[in-house]
């Protein structure tokens, strides 16, 4: 079993009675909106996906009965959580719902193709012995804008991917209820298949096609399970911020930055931990002998703060919101404080790892820069901005992250 399997099991056990569900489809077609709109009732301000959100859900089939879907929203935007890759994130889950948006004409022949791809990968892998196709919802979203295609001309393109798989079409809206009309249907027809592939109701097999393995997917999937191996045996936190402040840190790579950034952040807020992110580090390449050959580069460091900080604000509750400074660490009734500590303990850095699998990759800052931005000299010595795209909005998903708490809100009817 992978390490990252194996600590998905640990640190995400499936809900009791409830059933795993992978939510994928080209960037922008509305899974993130969709799966807040389910959790909280209501549409929130979405930014693209660059990890995973995880929310359960709790659905009513048709005849009442609740069952419970453990969602897994992928960033569909991000080329690196590749089909091969994502395997490690999505090989036991129980259905799949795909997402296509409406109005996306040029790209509906891409999402076709990649829904047959993802069909066949979750196929191969679905837990339940013989089971050779695991149930399709496919969501049309965006039905409300003028432009959307219909949904049986989206149901004819999807026909042929299709072919075999226990499959559903339904569509969506930005303002409708989700708790009338026809998505009630979907989802009890979701509970009803899962359910039906779970008592080895035989599904016809679709063809087998092995999606090409991507080597950069690949080679982002064996550094993540390196690092989460590493993250299970690190030194406890106090002990590693201890190692830093001594200039005796084991090692000075790419998951040591990650680690203190994220230790940083967690425990001193985004201001503060900023500050000494920055300080520690110039420190630590002026006074370690590990560090020979290295200056400090004010935008790369300023860079991976950023994502850091988007991935944490990317978690799931109890993630504590912690723009402001935090309160007096003398302050014992200062839950804020109390919970950023907590939030810092070394497990949940392996669950940070897990659903921000980006940050392993040393290179995601070409995403954003050009190689000339980022080299000169200027980017060395202070902040310069991203020439090909800005970089992830903290400011918006803050909406979801305060939103979601503990909304328990039941779709169904
Ligand atoms: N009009 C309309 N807009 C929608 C609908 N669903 C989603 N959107 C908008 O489409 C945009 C993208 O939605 P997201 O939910 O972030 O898309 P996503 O699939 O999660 O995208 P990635 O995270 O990049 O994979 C947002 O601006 C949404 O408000 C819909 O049914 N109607
Ligand atoms: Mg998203």
């Amino acid at each position: 079993m992978s390490v990252i399997r194996r600590l998905i099991d640990r640190l995400y056990p499936r809900s009791a009675s409830g059933y795993k569900v992978i939510l994928l489809g080209l960037d922008a077609a509305g899974k993130t909106t969709l799966l807040y709109k389910l959790k909280l009732g209501e549409v929130v301000v979405t930014i693209p996906t660059i990890g995973f959100n995880v929310e359960t859900i709790q659905v009513r089939s048709k005849g009442g009965r609740l069952g419970k879907l453990d969602c897994w929203d992928v960033g569909g935007g991000c080329g690196k959580f590749s089909a091969s890759f994502l395997k490690a994130y999505t090989s036991d889950s129980d259905a799949l719902v795909w997402f296509v948006d409406s109005c996306d004409r040029e790209r509906i022949a891409e999402s076709v193709e990649e829904l047959r791809q993802n069909i066949n990968i979750l196929a191969t892998d679905a837990t339940n012995p013989g089971q050779t196709s695991i149930p399709v919802l496919i969501v049309a979203t965006k039905q409300d804008l003028p432009n959307s295609m219909f949904i049986d001309e989206i149901r004819v393109k999807f026909a042929q991917a299709t072919k075999g798989s226990s499959f559903f079409l339904t569509g969506t809206t930005l303002k409708q209820n989700l708790n009338e009309g026809a998505f009630p249907d979907a989802l009890g027809w979701l509970l009803a298949a899962i359910e039906g592939a779970r008592a080895g109701k035989p599904l016809s097999s679709p063809p087998a096609v092995v999606a090409a393995d991507q080597g950069s997917a690949a080679a982002l999937e064996r550094t993540l399970e390196a690092w989460l191996v590493r993250a299970e045996k690190d030194a406890p936190p106090d002990e590693f911020l201890r190692q830093f402040a001594a200039i005796d840190l084991p090692a000075w790579d790419h998951y040591t930055h990650i680690r203190i950034a994220y230790l940083m952040l967690m425990i001193h807020g985004r201001q503060k931990g900023k500050n000494m992110i920055f300080d520690g580090i110039e420190r630590y390449i002026a006074q370690s002998t590990q560090t020979r050959g290295r200056t400090f580069h004010v935008t790369m460091t300023y860079f991976w703060i950023q994502m850091v900080h988007f991935g944490i604000r990317s978690m799931p509750p109890p993630v504590p919101a912690f723009d402001d400074e935090p309160k007096s660490m003398s302050d014992k009734s200062s839950t804020h404080t109390l919970v950023n500590h907590d939030g810092a303990s070394a497990d949940n850095f392996v669950r940070f790892l897990l659903l921000n699998p980006f940050v392993a990759d040393g290179n995601l800052w070409a995403e954003y820069y050009s190689k000339e931005v980022i080299m000169s000299p200027a980017a060395k010595v202070e902040m310069a901005l991203p020439d090909k795209k800005p970089l992830p909005n903290l400011v918006s998903r803050e909406s979801v992250s305060s939103a979601v708490k503990s909304s328990t809100s039941i779709i169904g009817s």
